[in-house]
């Protein structure tokens, strides 16, 4: 079918579903079921993983909406050993920092129970990091500067979705924010208008990975309902 053209510019049919509720409540739970078991996983297995699902899992992510459709983010995945290693060592460098003096006493007491420190084995362990970046502009081909918008809260949807991904792939990661990360900046060579928002360390599990017993809150200390 043609295009249809509405103050000149094109729009398709969007082929909604129009399930009835049976089918809506089993899908809603059937998707619950499977998000609330991911966790956020600090032991991991180096058993390799092959490109092909990364690259699916990026696609997911970008598949987030973005602030004016700007699609905002550049999503470097590694596998190279000497860039992990040259990772790890940043990012434990800035951790050491961390944990001694630069993060307050009540931080360190609401972290304690995750079992966290500036050790950072897994960014050498799991056999792929992806960094997402925010592009605070654009650089059309001309060299001019592009406005994006809402650049945060659209990169954190993908980075939402990318999580989504990784756990529905039947793997494992971690949002890691070393503090400060512009160190991803030099090491990755990424141009001026990127900055550095996430790092995740993506893999299978360690056979005898532990995850601390914590709960999430129930609905009703969550969420409002007006009807
Ligand atoms: N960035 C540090 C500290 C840290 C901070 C928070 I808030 C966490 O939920 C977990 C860790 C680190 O990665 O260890």
């Amino acid at each position: 079918m043609a295009d249809k053209i509405i103050d000149g510019y094109p729009y398709i049919k969007y082929h909604g579903m129009q399930l009835n509720e049976d089918e809506l409540s089993k899908r809603a739970t059937s998707f619950y079921e499977s998000m609330k078991s991911r966790r956020s996983v600090r032991h991991f297995s180096s058993r390799p993983i092959p490109k092909s699902v990364i690259e699916t899992i990026i696609k997911t992510a970008a598949s987030a909406p973005s602030g004016a459709n700007k699609q905002p983010w550049t999503f470097v995945a590694i596998a190279n050993p000497e860039l992990k290693s040259k990772i790890r060592e940043a990012a434990e460098k800035e951790e050491i920092e961390n944990y001694n003096g630069r993060m307050s006493e009540d931080w360190l007491k609401d972290l304690a129970h995750l079992g966290t420190d500036w050790r950072k084995e897994f960014l050498e362990i799991a056999p792929w990091l992806i960094v997402v970046f925010k592009k605070i502009y654009d650089i059309s081909a001309d060299g001019t500067k592009q406005n994006n918008y809402y650049v945060s809260e659209s990169v954190g949807l993908a980075s939402g979705f990318l999580i989504a991904a990784i756990h529905q792939a039947g793997l494992v990661t971690l949002t890691h924010t070393p503090s400060p990360m512009n160190f991803l900046t030099q090491i990755l060579n990424r141009p001026e208008n990127e900055r550095p928002f996430l790092l995740l360390p993506v893999g299978f599990p360690a056979s005898d990975a532990l995850v601390p017993k914590i709960s999430r809150k129930d609905l009703d200390q969550i969420s409002k309902f007006n009807l």
